[in-house]
Order: structure tokens, then sequence, then C-alpha cells
């Protein structure tokens, strides 16, 4: 297992649409080992393929509590089946944008179909922080972030932020 360099925003790949995973092989399941370690090292509650520059359809999350005993999932291939129609609001943040933090609306609950660890085909109907991490990452999926729900302001806003800080540590090593 290894902790990769999780990529952030402004970058292209992010906005790259991931490709669903032909088979639940041993590279698959490598991979879902490498992200997991990343995700647990970076105190991330979820973390999709493409944030550390693979361009699969595959997601690992966490979101037990820090110091319970660790509960990983994985999704290869996930489809969102059922969205509920009532809407919650929570406090998003990524590690692909990081130290921003916006209110999102999402479906509240929702109902999610996909492959797990074993290439074994489970339904799962999340709530909760569950739902909205599920949707988070599937986001991530198809090239979207959370910024891009906000106002046109507070993005550029956060874009600009994130570009400053990148070229501040350029600086640095260079
Ligand atoms: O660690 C994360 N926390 C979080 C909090 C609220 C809504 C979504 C998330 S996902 C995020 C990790 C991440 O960036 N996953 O893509
Ligand atoms: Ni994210």
């Amino acid at each position: 297992m290894t902790v990769k360099t999780i990529l952030t925003e402004p970058n292209k790949i992010l906005r790259q649409v991931s490709l669903p995973v032909e088979k639940v092989g041993k590279e698959e399941q490598e991979l879902m080992n490498d992200m997991l370690e990343t995700m647990y090292d970076a105190k991330g509650i979820g973390l999709a393929a493409i944030q550390i520059g693979v361009p699969k359809r595959i997601i690992v999350m966490d979101i037990e509590n820090k110091d319970k005993e660790k509960k990983p999932m994985y999704f290869v291939n996930p489809i969102i089946k059922n969205k509920n129609s009532n809407h919650s609001t929570y406090e998003e943040g990524c590690l692909s944008v990081p130290n921003q933090f916006a209110e999102v609306d999402r479906p509240s609950t929702c109902l999610v179909e996909y492959l797990d660890y074993d290439g074994n085909k489970k339904k799962l109907k999340a709530t909760g922080l569950l739902a909205t991490c599920i949707q988070h990452e599937m986001d991530h999926l198809e090239g979207i972030l959370f910024i891009d729900y906000l106002s046109k302001l507070k993005k550029m806003m956060i874009i600009k932020k994130l570009s400053k800080q990148k070229n501040k540590v350029d600086r640095i090593i260079v």
C-alpha cells in the first residue's frame, strides 16, 4: 500500500470523465488499497480514483469517527438508481480543493448499485452523511467538483486562492 499524491484544483485531470472498470482484478484491488491509505493519510472520508490521477470509476469511503475502528467501503462502477426529491444542505470540503468549505444542496437519500472489493454486485440505500459523500464522490467520476455548484463569484474566488497557494509552493520548491 502506498500513499499517493492527491491532485488539487486547478488541474485539468480532475475534469476528466472516468471510465467503467471491466473486471475487478488484482490491479483494481491494489488501486483501492492505495486510495484508502491515501484517504486515511489525508484525513478524508472519501476518495475517487481520479483524485490520484487514475480515470477509473472507483471510489473508497470511510465515514466512521477517526478513533473508532476502520470501516472502509469500496464502490466500483457505482450508479445512482434513485434520488430523493427531498434535499438537504451539508457543508462540504474536498481533498482536491484544500481548506475551502461551502454549503451544497443534494438529494437527502439515494439508492446506489455498485460492485464491491471482490467484484460482487451490491445495492445500498444511503442516507445522511453517507448519501452526501457518495454523491460528492460520484461527481468526481464525471469531472465535477463541489465548487461547480457555487455562484460564479464564489467559485472564482476559491480557484484564485488555490492558484496563488500553488504558485507559492512552486516558488518554494524552485
Ligand atoms: O473528506 C471529505 N469530507 C467531506 C465532507 C463533506 C462532504 C463531502 C466530503 S468528501 C471529502 C473527501 C473528498 O474530497 N472526496 O472526494
Ligand atoms: Ni472531493
